[in-house]
């Protein structure tokens, strides 16, 4: 077995995930490579300490520029906010590391084309963390409509509903807060929330040609939880937009932190010719299922346990009626990406993939700003 040294930035709510799914991978699916928790870095020696003891991390960094000039490294993991992807991805490309990144790709579509380009030039493999995709239910969405059980597709629906920052005392800024420093951010749920159902409508249903958004800040200034003092909020707290597929289908996609009650409610719906699909994160083992080509008798919208080792994933988990959760989806991409490594064939979402999401969400934004239709630029 091939080891593979793994250098994680960042220990924060995805730098655990990740961790988790590196340690689990090898124990489910059988792989050539092995991924090894080299070294942790973060610029807190005492809480990236405790990171790296809590998750078996050998050794810490508390810079990254010295994380990646390590000859013992072999792929650099940014599990850190928004505004390092893309200096590091450019240097990690350039030190010759693989690069897993977390969505979003970058700040903006302009920063994402350079690490683009960066990891093309050197040729190191490197995906984005879209870890929606393999949810074992949303991957069989995406059999379903490969095997064109929907026929034409017509209509995209989807949402992702948040609550946790209706109230004005939320900071911004810091370490659990910085999703809502545009500074850090780049954007608010445009970035952090629809893109995820961007990168997912785009792997099911192809490309987006053009958007119209509207976005709103509810909460116009908030305390800096770094500084104390009183700031200007420059994300966007709530974004919804129509889109228009190339392949002639319409969307909806919104968006918001607003929705009280809701926590983190994923949602999206396709309807094709012959077959409609639903799926939602608060149900994530289930597929939502309608065929109008069944008998008229029983015709009916069917609940879809995805447990079965016929269906994607989970025959490496338990026995068929298991389900499995959130973290699974995590795990399920490294074995991707391992899988990818040792069949030279590079796994999805790619950095270009990554952007193609991003060109989208800058379209969205450029959109609300200007109350115009925007054509989305390729990746
Ligand atoms: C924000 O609350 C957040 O954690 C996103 O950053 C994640 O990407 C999303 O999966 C859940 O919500």
């Amino acid at each position: 077995m091939k080891t593979l040294n793994i250098g994680m930035i960042g220990y924060g709510f995805m730098g655990r995930a990740h961790s988790n799914a590196f340690r689990k991978v090898n124990n489910f699916f059988p792989l050539d490579y092995r991924p090894v928790l080299k070294a942790a870095c973060g610029r807190d020696a005492a809480k990236v300490q405790a990171f790296a003891d809590t998750w078996g991390y050998e050794s810490i960094e508390t810079d990254w520029r010295k994380l990646i000039a390590r000859a013992d490294i072999d792929l650099i993991d940014i599990a850190a906010p928004n505004n390092v992807h893309a200096e590091i991805a450019i240097a990690a490309s350039r030190a010759g590391k693989m690069i897993l990144c977390e969505k979003p790709l970058a700040m903006n579509a302009a920063d994402g084309a350079k690490m683009v380009k960066a990891v093309e030039k050197a040729g190191v493999p490197n995906m984005v963390w879209y870890n929606y995709r393999r949810i074992p239910a949303v991957t069989l969405a995406k059999q379903l409509i490969d095997e064109g059980r929907l026929g034409k597709i017509f209509h995209y629906r989807a949402k992702f509903l948040q609550d946790w920052t209706i109230s004005a005392d939320v900071p911004q800024g810091g370490p659990g807060t910085w999703r809502l420093d545009v500074a850090v951010a780049g954007s608010g749920v445009t970035g952090d929330l629809l893109a995820h159902c961007i990168d997912t409508a785009l792997w099911l249903n192809g490309g987006i040609s053009q958007v119209t958004a509207m976005t709103e800040t509810f909460v116009k200034q908030r305390q800096h939880a770094l500084t104390g003092k009183p700031q200007k909020v420059g994300i966007d707290d709530a974004s919804a937009f129509l889109a228009r597929f190339s392949n002639g289908s319409l969307a909806t996609f919104e968006a918001t932190r607003y929705a009280r009650g809701h926590k983190a409610l994923y949602t999206f719906e396709i309807n094709g010719e012959h077959a409609s699909i639903f799926w939602d994160l608060h149900d994530l083992h289930r597929l939502q299922w309608f065929d109008h080509r069944d008998a008229g008798l029983v015709r009916g919208w069917r609940s879809i346990h995805v447990s079965d080792g016929d269906q994607p994933y989970m025959k490496n988990w338990w026995v068929p009626g298991l389900q499995i959760g959130y973290e699974h989806s995590f795990v399920h991409q490294v074995a991707d990406f391992l899988k990818g490594l040792q069949d030279g064939k590079p796994a999805a979402p790619t950095f270009r993939d990554g952007l193609a999401t991003d060109h989208v969400t800058d379209a969205v934004l450029k959109s609300a700003s200007t109350g115009r239709w925007v054509n989305v630029k390729k990746s």
